[in-house]
């Protein structure tokens, strides 16, 4: 008995050595993770992208560093489901109110289960997010503006977070850090409603047009701070709204700071880009550079915030040691409700470059983004990447990096694919779902398109976006017909039976 015990416990030890030394080696590669997410960057609004009517100096130095891929998808072609299915790996679509969150919107990510930024707080890293959020906050009544905010990012693994809790074209107009709206005075709180008016006679941007600055085109003409009109109405908070024309140097000062705080720790830092989301309110320095009006210009302010990331991480002395992933949350969108000539002014300009569709779609300009991966010396410089990715595995490709297990029941539609991110691939994910405004799904694989029967409207009337519904199956090779021109699904009935199947798999399992 003893000596099959002692067998035993030597056997075992034998087995776990080299799991140890390899562990162990593992753990001093493991690198700070800084991800730049952006927001409403279409596929084509990017210098290396193909667009030469915009300069974006930062971020194509940044893919020359490291690796571009050119078929890397968002799960979603809005904002909210996307990030959510990027922090928990799993599908939004599985998940009843997930889709884009009005401004008071309660906590949409379960504070019990994994999530990317707790993962890598149980590997030690220290996490922080700044920036745009959009995923609620607070418990079933919502936010308490007031008051502590919770929960919210600290309470689903972020050490640190300095957000703008929805979007900058929602109320309420101010930066809440950790649990609490920063410079609120107490004797001036606020109040939200998504539904009347707190005071009637507070003005809005329907009635009082004379006091914009920026006015909308359709929608956002509830109450007016800054001189723009949101969607929702506020009152109170005087001292704490935010002025939009700052909000990038804000948001970037407060990541650079992070970067160099925890410089010493290892870090991961969820920088989330309010540019180029409506309403584009670039900073004086970037206003009439593009050419493009608010649209192209807020483009330069993004590339200049990428430029500061990618200086702190210099200064820092941490290039050798961090891994940075941009990318963006949905496809891009020109009018998206305020007159801000980005129409008028696009000329040449191809937000989308060759792509059907725009944000909203199911066409493949909805979800398939820029996404850029560096890792100095670790990636090597200059490549493109071809391979079929998708946002939805980040969550358990640095899991693998950082040699933290996933929690059985976590993050279930995450799959780990690091060495293709890194650019060494030998796995490539077969397909990938993408979701529409309204839920619309389309199964992706190398070369083939499956967007199922919907009856969502075709047209976006007001964005001018193709949405991509359609009453019967659409089929396309991506391969031959990037642009998605020529549905083929009545030539090949039976790729639409398996592909929908395979669809209807993935949706019930
Ligand atoms: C839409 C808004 C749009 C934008 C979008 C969400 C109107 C008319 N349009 O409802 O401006 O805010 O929601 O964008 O209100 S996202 O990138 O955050 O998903
Ligand atoms: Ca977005």
């Amino acid at each position: 008995m003893i000596t099959v015990k002692v067998n035993f416990l030597l056997f075992s030890a034998l087995l776990t050595l080299p799991f140890n030394i390899i562990a162990q080696s593992a753990k001093n590669d493991h690198p700070n993770i800084i991800l730049i997410y952006t927001d409403d960057v279409g596929y084509g609004d990017i210098g290396c992208y193909g667009a030469n009517t915009i300069a974006t100096p930062n971020i194509d130095k940044l893919a020359k560093a490291g690796v571009r891929f050119t078929n890397a998808h968002a799960t979603s072609a809005t904002c909210t489901p996307s990030r959510f299915s990027l922090l928990t790996g799993r599908y939004a679509w599985r998940k009843q109110g997930t889709g884009v969150a009005p401004g008071n919107a309660s906590l949409i990510i379960p504070t019990d289960k994994g999530t990317m930024p707790r993962m890598l707080q149980a590997a030690g890293y220290t996490t922080g997010v700044v920036g745009k959020w959009h995923l609620g906050l607070g418990g079933e009544n919502g936010p308490e503006w007031n008051d502590d905010i919770k929960p919210g990012p600290l309470e689903i693994g972020f050490n640190y977070s300095f957000i703008i809790p929805a979007t900058g074209d929602r109320v309420p107009c101010v930066y809440v850090e950790n649990h609490r709206v920063v410079d609120l005075d107490p004797n001036d709180p606020i109040t939200v409603s998504y539904k009347d008016p707190i005071n009637p006679s507070d003005p809005t941007g329907k009635k009082n047009p004379d006091l914009l600055k920026m006015k909308p085109s359709h929608g956002h003409d509830q109450t007016i701070v800054n001189g723009v009109s949101r969607i929702g109405y506020m009152s109170g908070g005087k001292s704490a709204l935010w002025i939009d024309e700052d909000m990038a140097d804000v948001i970037t000062q407060k990541a650079v700071a992070f970067i160099a705080q925890n410089r010493n720790k290892k870090f991961f830092l969820y920088f989330s880009t309010h540019d180029i989301h409506v309403p584009r309110m670039p900073h004086a320095r970037f206003e009439g550079k593009s050419g493009m009006g608010p649209r192209g210009d807020a483009i330069l302010q993004l590339d200049w915030s990428v430029g500061q990331i990618m200086e702190a991480v210099t200064k820092n002395n941490l290039s050798e040691n961090t891994l940075i992933i941009f990318t963006s949350d949905n496809g891009p969108v020109v009018d998206d409700g305020y007159q801000d000539q980005a129409v008028e002014k696009l000329s040449e300009h191809k937000p989308a470059g060759s792509l059907r569709g725009g944000k909203y779609s199911a066409f493949e300009a909805g979800t398939r983004v820029p996404f850029i991966v560096v890792w100095k010396n670790k990636v090597a410089e200059g490549n493109v990447s071809e391979s079929l990715v998708s946002q939805v595995d980040l969550y358990a490709s640095l899991s693998s990096l950082v040699g933290q297990k996933i929690t059985v029941g976590d993050a279930p539609d995450s799959q780990n694919f690091i060495n293709t991110y890194l650019n060494k691939a030998d796995k490539i994910r077969n397909w990938v779902v993408e979701q529409s405004v309204n839920s619309t799904l389309s199964l992706i694989t190398k070369d083939w398109k499956y967007i199922e029967p919907s009856t969502g409207a075709k047209m976006a009337k007001e964005t001018n976006i193709e949405l991509g519904n359609d009453s019967l199956p659409q089929l396309y090779n991506l391969k031959e017909d990037i642009r998605e021109r020529k549905n083929r699904a009545r030539e090949f009935p039976d790729r639409v039976k398996t592909m929908s199947e395979h669809l209807k798999k993935i949706r019930d399992l």
